[in-house]
């Protein structure tokens, strides 16, 4: 008798632990982009596919938590109400077919339930029609290239000097004093907010990924293959990142640092980035068709000659 209630009551710790499991993910509604330390559940990101993947994961999330209270909730009113102290005698059928349709069919119904929108949430994660603007990453060891296409704006980005001191000298870094410690670069990744951002990720040595969690993706950057992928940040932040392929022994000192700014501040930032532009001329306009190098340093306007017949002159390397 005795030995039956150390079992029962060691049951019971078991049932109230699960069901402790099972409420937690509920108290972790409050998600902010960057991960924090204890976070129980994903964050939200600032993304639409962000969004999406957030509320696919509830919805899964959910199903589980009513399932699970179910099954164990009938399991422990089973173990209780039929319990051998009380003169219960098992049943000795081994099958039902009304049981085992249901059991399945529900379960497939779930299931279609929750593919359903997945697959459409997928579909649209892929689809990078209608974008704004595209952003070239390559990945190297042990880098980023950014290039804005069209926009003549090209840079490498790579981890910041301190993180980099740091890590040769052996000291050991804290997190009040380098918070961001290998989660810094010398360049960011500036981009607008509210605009759908087209990203073809290649490589050009081995693979790499390219991976910032608030934007609810990572894409494999390989060698001799164009990824695509897109965003539409939504609010103003710095989103942190890193590569997410094993790619040789400074993988982990690639990280990726994306500065989302407004719109009007990304179209100052990357008149400042882009390369002088040619002088305007204040005479009649030169045949600009004509002029065979695509964009003449700044202060090499050339002089109202007919271009299309003098050969071209070298322009001045800055
Ligand atoms: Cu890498």
């Amino acid at each position: 008798m005795t030995q039956a209630k150390g079992f029962f009551k060691r049951v019971t710790r078991s049932l109230g632990a699960a069901c402790a499991l099972l409420l937690a993910p509920a108290l972790a509604w409050a998600q902010s982009a960057d991960p924090k330390p204890w976070q129980l559940n994903m964050g939200r990101g600032v993304t639409t596919s962000a969004q999406h993947a957030y509320d696919a994961h509830m919805v899964a999330l959910w199903v589980c938590v009513v399932i699970g209270v179910i099954v164990f909730g009938a399991m422990a009113y089973a173990m209780v109400k039929f319990r051998h102290s009380k003169g219960a005698v098992a049943a000795q059928f081994s099958h039902n077919t009304t049981a085992e349709v249901i059991w399945t069919v529900i379960p497939i119904l779930i299931l279609i339930v929750m593919a359903w929108p997945a697959t459409a949430k997928l579909i649209a994660m892929y689809d990078t029609r209608d974008s704004e603007m595209t952003v070239k990453i390559t990945g190297y060891q042990w880098m980023w290239k950014y290039e804005y296409l069209g926009q003549d704006v090209v840079f490498t980005s790579r981890l910041d000097r301190e993180s980099d001191r740091i890590r040769q000298s052996g000291a050991k870094p804290t997190v009040a004093a380098n918070p961001h410690y290998l989660l810094d670069v010398d360049n960011q990744l500036v981009l607008p907010v509210n605009t759908k951002i087209r990203f073809v990720i290649t490589a050009d040595d081995v693979i790499h990924a390219w991976w910032v969690p608030a934007l609810g993706w990572k894409q494999d950057a390989i060698p001799g293959i164009i990824n695509e992928a897109w965003t539409d940040i939504q609010t103003p932040g710095i989103y942190r990142g890193q590569c997410a392929e094993l790619c040789g022994k400074d993988h982990g000192f690639m990280p990726i640092v994306v500065r989302a700014v407004s719109k009007e501040e990304f179209k100052q930032w990357i008149a400042s980035r882009k390369p002088a532009a040619p002088a305007p001329a204040s005479a009649p306009a030169a045949p600009v068709e004509a002029t065979p190098v695509e964009a003449a340093p700044a202060g090499a306007a050339p002089a109202a000659a007919p271009a299309e017949a003098a050969p071209a002159p070298e322009p001045a390397k800055a």
